[in-house]
């Protein structure tokens, strides 16, 4: 596949530092980075010129940077390139991103010390064996420690909801400033990804110094990167990197699409729009048979909407833009209308301070109708999670004397909205932790393995069972993952959807924003076998209720609309439906 001058800049770029690292000439050097930057300004396509053989017209550019710019323009390749990176060891390469180190240093500590990883820099400067090097000293150590310690802290993937948190006062910001005209995020953070690389930020505006000058002195903007004409990366709060750009509000649409991304979507975007004699770049949509930028040549667009109009496409919502069949359904018209999460009438799965919860029923009843919500289920953990407080038969039975009384008294003020009963029953190796008696006088069950084995068949079998109970109306949590935190445990996703499609069991899309679990990507495949999705927060205290509006974009990404999920249900029709399964027996 041939490149275009931007990635051919970055390699050039690339090739230039990797010379350093050897300890190559400065003169050779100076001429990969320089003839990037000359690349990156031309106002001509690179292929263009490479056909055309005019590239040595071009100033600086001798024999061998003609000869590799054309290998890399033409095949997509470049031997030269490759041999370099395989003659450096990758520990070295990596030891660049650490903040104030750059080539010359890592060579210089690579030939003393044969520092060549994180690992080993780390040793060495604890040892002081750092700042005894020619100029190091002391200072210049502890500054490497402290780098190291923020990129360890500052790690480059980020739980959604974090970032979100820390993008959200931003864009408020931006959108309140007099000079922005249109802004949003983009990238990962917009197609609402579990977890991200950094944010994108992108602004429309006639003055992007001024903008770009406001970004960085926000208030929740901790460490400044770069700070260029139209671009700038910064560090915010929670060590989540956050890319702005700048563009005019002509490019804004095009700019907005091409930054959401993801890249698979893209390219095919691209493909689509060279079908119809287009060119399509994050810059506009233009009528030309090569790339270009040419403002005469552009098909003006004022919405992402248009541009899909153009490439004959509805519009598809960034959750959907992952080259998951998004242009498949959008070719026959069959892109699902998506949930909102305002479609959401409660949660049923929650607990209380009978388990491991905050609240009271009296207090979770109050806040939730207050809220909106029409039902909450409460389905504390059973006897088996003692460690959070599991509840016995006795205890459980209890607390389904005091809900009542309380959905009485609801009743007696006219208040339409209702406690569920239920438990979060834990899936043991054997067996359900409650006998079918106890789960009988239940509202809700939702069965979860909390203790997994380390055989993936035996944690399937164990899940398939819960489904074939007739008192189980859906799975909790399916793999137990925590996102950045724990893996999932072992077990076949796709069986245990095959067992719940044949018992007519739910399946629960936890919306803890570690868990979104099941994910998104298996929606699809729980959907074509008519399993139904609930969307639950697993609240443990009132400030979780807000999950649920994360826990829906995530059902959007796997595309779930609201008839795919059951608690959207009204409360009459969630208890129809909560009979449905044991009605068959
Ligand atoms: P992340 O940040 O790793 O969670 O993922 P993204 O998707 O936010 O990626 P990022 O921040 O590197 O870039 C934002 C978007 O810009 C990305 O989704 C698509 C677009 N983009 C960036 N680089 C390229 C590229 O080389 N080719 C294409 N087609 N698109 C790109
Ligand atoms: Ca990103
Ligand atoms: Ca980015
Ligand atoms: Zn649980």
């Amino acid at each position: 596949m041939a490149m275009d001058k931007e990635q051919v800049a970055e390699i050039l770029q690339e090739i230039g530092v990797l010379l350093e690292l050897k300890g190559e000439n400065p003169f050779k050097t100076r001429a990969y980075v320089n003839g990037a930057r000359t690349l990156e300004s031309l106002s001509e396509p690179l292929e263009k010129i490479v056909a055309e053989n005019r590239l040595g017209e071009i100033k600086g550019f001798g024999d061998a940077l003609q000869q590799k710019v054309t290998e890399l323009v033409t095949t997509g390749r470049l031997k030269y390139y490759e041999d370099l990176k395989a003659s450096i060891p990758a520990g070295m390469v990596a030891l660049l991103e650490i903040q104030g180190l750059g080539p010359k240093k890592v060579k210089a500590m690579h030939d003393k010390l044969g520092i060549d990883s994180l690992e080993s820099l780390e040793a060495a400067c604890k040892a002081g064996k750092v700042a005894e090097l020619d100029g190091f000293g002391e200072k210049t150590q502890a500054k490497i420690l402290e780098a190291i310690d923020f990129r360890r802290k500052y790690a480059t993937r980020h739980r959604l909801v974090d970032a979100l948190y820390a993008s959200e006062p931003i864009l408020d910001a931006l959108r309140d400033h007099p000079d922005v005209i249109r802004c949003s995020t983009a990238g990962s953070l917009r197609r609402f990804k579990e977890v991200i690389g950094d944010i994108d930020f992108l602004v429309s505006s006639k003055k992007p110094l001024e903008i770009i000058d406001f970004f960085t002195k926000l208030p929740g903007v901790i460490n400044v990167l770069a700070k260029g004409d139209t671009k700038s990366s910064v560090i915010v709060e929670g060590g989540i990197q956050a890319d702005l750009r700048v563009v005019s509000d002509a490019e804004y649409p095009f700019a907005l699409a091409y930054f959401t991304g993801s890249k698979e979507h893209n390219i095919v975007m691209r493909q689509r729009a060279i079908q119809r004699g287009l060119r399509l770049n994050e810059y506009g949509l233009f009528r030309s048979k090569e790339e270009t930028r040419d403002p005469a040549l552009l098909v003006a667009c004022q919405t992402e909407d248009e541009i899909f109009k153009t490439l004959d496409l509805p519009y598809i919502a960034p959750e959907l833009r992952e080259d998951h069949g998004e242009f498949v359904a959008g070719e026959k018209n069959e892109l699902p209308r998506l949930l909102e999460w305002t479609d959401l009438k409660g949660s049923l799965h929650n607990h209380s301070n009978w388990s491991d919860g905050r609240n009271t029923l009296e207090d979770i009843a109050k806040f939730m109708n207050e809220l909106g919500c029409e039902y909450w289920a409460v389905t504390d953990h059973s006897r088996a999670s003692y460690q959070a407080n599991g509840l016995d038969p006795e205890r459980l039975r209890k607390q389904l004397v005091e809900i009542k009384a309380i959905n009485q008294k609801l009743a007696d003020e006219g208040e339409d909205f209702r406690l569920l009963t239920g438990s979060e029953v834990d899936v043991l190796k054997e067996r359900l932790d409650f006998e079918n008696d106890m789960l009988a006088e239940l509202d809700v069950v939702v069965a979860s393995l909390h203790v997994p084995g380390s055989d993936e068949a035996d944690n399937t079998k164990r899940l398939i069972r819960a489904a074939e109970n007739p008192y189980v109306h859906m799975l909790g949590h399916l793999t137990g993952r925590l996102l950045l935190e724990r893996e999932a445990y072992k077990v076949n996703q796709h069986a245990v959807i095959d067992a719940c499609a044949a018992t007519g069991t739910w399946i629960e899309l936890n919306a803890n924003p570690y868990r979104f679990d099941m994910d998104w990507r298996l929606w699809m495949y729980a959907k074509s076998k008519g399993v139904k999705c609930v969307v639950n927060s697993d609240a443990h205290r009132h400030e979780h209720a807000g999950f649920l509006r994360l826990g829906a974009g995530i059902a959007r990404k796997g595309w779930l609309t609201k008839d795919d999920v059951v608690n959207t249900l009204s409360l009459n029709n969630l208890r129809l439906a909560l009979q449905k399964k044991r009605s068959g027996i």
